[in-house]
């Protein structure tokens, strides 16, 4: 139960202080506090005004989200009514805002008389990010006070704001120079506003801003258009930018029950559950075995990374993006100057692009210094070997760096299929040696799979989740297997893509499929951006161990010896016209794989969409099973992020194990029996998938013990 609230009176002032931890949500139990706190207030004769603000480190996180499927974010009073309750008051009501103002502790505030902040504190509507629009008057009220351009683009993307931001915008009305004037200041301004004539001024009452807008009716259009690309197959900002022309259109009240429509429709939608899972399921990755609140952590000033490659370069980037000086080193000058050119070519990319000023990328290039001398990295707090794939090779570097690095010192590999525990047995230390596998390119892909070796220490853990943290990474802990969770549940989705184009789909069919359910690309247009060359690589690399007993599609190797290498010929799975990425269907790969199925003696056949999805998904949801059987996941929510962050599984489906158990666990085990009877190879049905569907239960559901 979070503390009542407290009623204090400054001079005729009452202060109403939310104290709710750790972040403030408006659970019932507060807006029951905070509605006698405030009746109590209106009924002393002594009290002429009010101010609300908030003990803890922020104003408040909003509505309570584990609310919305218990039922309780609808009890009385409600959001929406505490809200009317105090605009409607006749004795003015001032929000001091520290912190962090978010969703519904932001539309507190602008239900309030005015609003006073801190430097520092960001305000927000983040509800779209949650498959929701505000459900109490945000969409009325933020148009109303900065204008509707700047209330679409706040509200259509959640983003936060800066207070000092809102005050230039007009959202706040007065800054406090800190945290402990805030209060004293929104008390000044309470008294004010008690001491003017009439009733205090409500949001509700404005229209200039409104206005403005009507008359730019190509508004909202256009800008359904600028987002078209990035919130593609989301419902919710569509649903933000109507409510928003509901302010426009109609008067408060009716735009107001508008949103609260909407707001029930997205809240009971598929997708705002899928989006609500991410969430929690970001906050639960956080937690990892063994790994406590109080496990110390190692605090990173210093990085260095092992060859400057594909993977080091971009490596080196992240921690140079996040401030943290970082030393590169090759064996030789050439591949050094390589790879820091390519460094500083992203830089320059980002620069003309206008996402980074030319000071701020120049900044972030002096921390990164090039070097040969392997032993300068001695002094590093965490070292990340990123050399060549090659097990005698990473155990060499292994063995030098157990030499000379600091005791305390992190030593990670970023290999991507090599055994964890056999690198880090070369070392007289092994808890201290962790895989961190980032993703290509490395500065840009968000998710870092923190690979457990079995001697990995808490402490090396608990450090590198907070290191992933600081550099922008989404940090997933896994246990050391081939190829860990991401690639090893890409690789069947991959494998049955190139099943299907045998057995009479095609590559613009199978990618179109795959983009309509929401990722940015196909997995044959993914072949391409990656470079077919890679791909043959790694197949190499496998050839001695592939079992030569079980289906092998051989198209891809074809295109490889045809010199198609992907977009960087211009020809890999689809022809690509100079300079541009758009895949076209051609007629050369078209013959190629009618050839290889004839070769093959598979008779074509029309092939549906549904088969399609089902067989590049299901697969992939199956080996995520075996994933969490055998322990190399903690929950299956953890593989739901390797997918969103690692290869952009649709965010509004949850992930791949949370689309499982929406379209229904036993319906994809059903179906995979179907495809293994009639395919038999590589599509066996998982025990766990098996024991799910026999018992009736969710990989949500599902734990390890
Ligand atoms: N409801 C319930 N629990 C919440 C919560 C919330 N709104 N926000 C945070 N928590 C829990 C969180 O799960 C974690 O729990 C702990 O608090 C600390 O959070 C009507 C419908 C504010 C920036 O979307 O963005 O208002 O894991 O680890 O990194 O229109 O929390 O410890 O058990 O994230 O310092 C809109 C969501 C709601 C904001 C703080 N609001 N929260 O970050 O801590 S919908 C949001 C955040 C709404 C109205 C509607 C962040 C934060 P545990 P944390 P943090
Ligand atoms: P790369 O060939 O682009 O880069 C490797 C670099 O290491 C080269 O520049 C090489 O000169 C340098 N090097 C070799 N021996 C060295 C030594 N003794 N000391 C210092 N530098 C040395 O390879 P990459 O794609 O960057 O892969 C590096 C590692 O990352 C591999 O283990 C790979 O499996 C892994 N990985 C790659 C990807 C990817 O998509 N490319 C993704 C995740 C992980």
């Amino acid at each position: 139960m979070p503390d009542p609230d407290h009623l204090d009176r400054r001079g005729a002032v009452g202060v109403i202080t939310l104290d709710n931890p750790p972040v403030n949500a408006l659970s019932l139990s507060l807006r029951v506090a905070l509605q006698d706190a405030f009746e109590a207030g209106l009924e002393d004769p002594e009290i002429e005004a009010f101010v609300i603000h908030s003990a803890g480190r922020m104003f408040s996180a909003g509505a309570d989200i584990r609310e919305f499927d218990s039922g309780a974010a609808g009890e009385s009073p409600t959001l929406g009514e505490l809200i009317a309750m105090i605009e409607a008051s006749p004795k003015p009501v001032v929000a001091a805002v520290h912190g962090a103002a978010f969703g519904g502790g932001f539309e507190l505030p602008l239900g309030c008389h005015a609003r006073v902040s801190v430097p520092g504190t960001r305000v927000g509507l983040p509800e779209v990010t949650l498959g929701i629009v505000p459900g109490a008057g945000g969409t009325q009220r933020l148009p109303r006070l900065i204008g509707v351009p700047a209330a679409l683009d706040a509200i259509v993307s959640g983003k936060p704001m800066k207070a000092e931001k809102g005050y230039e915008l007009g959202l706040i009305d007065e800054m406090a120079s800190s945290l402990d004037d805030l209060v004293d200041v929104a008390v000044r301004l309470a008294e004010k506003l008690a001491a003017e004539d009439g009733p205090p001024p409500k949001v509700r009452d404005r229209d200039d801003r409104l206005a403005e807008a009507r008359e730019n009716p190509g508004l909202f259009d256009d800008f359904r258009a600028s987002i078209a690309r990035r919130a593609r197959g989301f419902e919710a900002p569509y649903a933000c930018i109507e409510c928003i022309e509901a302010a426009v259109e109609k008067p408060f009240d009716e735009g107001l029950a508008f949103e609260r429509e909407t707001f029930t429709r997205c809240r009971n939608s598929l997708q705002s559950k899928a989006q609500r899972h991410v969430f929690f399921a970001e906050r639960e990755a956080r937690r990892v075995r063994g790994v406590e609140k109080a496990t110390p952590k190692a605090s990173i000033s210093q990085a260095a990374v092992l060859g400057c490659g594909t993977m080091g370069g971009g490596i080196a980037m992240c921690f140079a993006n996040a401030g943290i000086p970082v030393r590169v080193t090759e064996t030789e000058q050439g591949a050094l100057d390589r790879g820091m050119d390519k460094i500083r070519g992203n830089y320059a990319s980002t620069v003309s692009k206008g996402r980074l000023s030319e000071a701020d990328a120049e900044a972030r290039l002096a921390l990164i210094e090039p070097t040969l001398d392997f032993d300068s990295i001695a002094d590093a707090d965490i070292v990340i070997e990123a050399v060549f794939e090659d097990m005698a090779l990473k155990k060499e570097i292994f063995t030098r760096l157990d030499a000379i690095c600091r005791p305390d010192a992190i030593m990670a590999t970023n290999t991507s299929s090599l055994d964890v525990d056999e690198i880090a047995a070369v070392t007289s230390r092994p808890e201290q040696v962790v895989g961190l596998h980032f993703f290509s390119p490395a500065n840009v892909m968000r998710l870092l799979e923190i690979v457990r070796g079995e001697k990995t220490s808490p402490e090396v853990l608990a450090s590198v989740m907070a290191m992933s943290g600081r550099i922008g990474k989404v940090g997933i802990v896994v246990g050391v297997c081939d190829a860990f969770a991401a690639n090893r549940m890409l690789y069947p989705y991959a494998q049955q893509a190139g099943f299907l184009i045998e057995e009479g789909a095609f590559p613009e069919q199978v990618d179109r499929v795959i983009y309509e359910f929401g990722f940015p690309m196909g997995p044959f247009g993914l072949g391409d951006l990656a470079g077919l060359d890679v791909g043959w690589r790694v197949r190499q690399h496998r050839e001695p161990t592939r079992p030569k007993d079980l289906r092998y599609s051989p198209i891809a190797d074809r295109l490889y010896e045809m010199g198609r290498y992907g977009q960087k010929t211009n020809r890999g799975w689809f022809r690509y016209e100079e300079g541009s990425r758009t895949p076209i269907p051609d007629l050369e790969v078209t013959e190629l794989i009618v050839r290889t199925s004839e070769e093959l003696g598979i008779e074509r056949r029309e092939i549906s969409d549904e088969e399609i999805l089902q067989r590049c998904m299901y697969p992939l949801i199956n080996m995520g099973a075996r994933v969490l059987e055998e322990g190399i996941s903690e929950r299956s929510s953890d593989l739901d992020l390797v997918w969103l962050y690692g290869y952009g599984f649709p965010r509004y489906r949850g992930g791949p194990m949370f689309y499982a158990d929406s379209v229904g666990v036993d319906h994809v085990y059903e179906t995979m029996k179907r495809f293994h009877e009639v395919h038999t190879d590589w599509l066996e049905p998982a025990p766990l998938l098996e024991r799910l569907a026999r018992e009736g239960g969710t990989f949500g559901d599902w734990s390890a013990s």
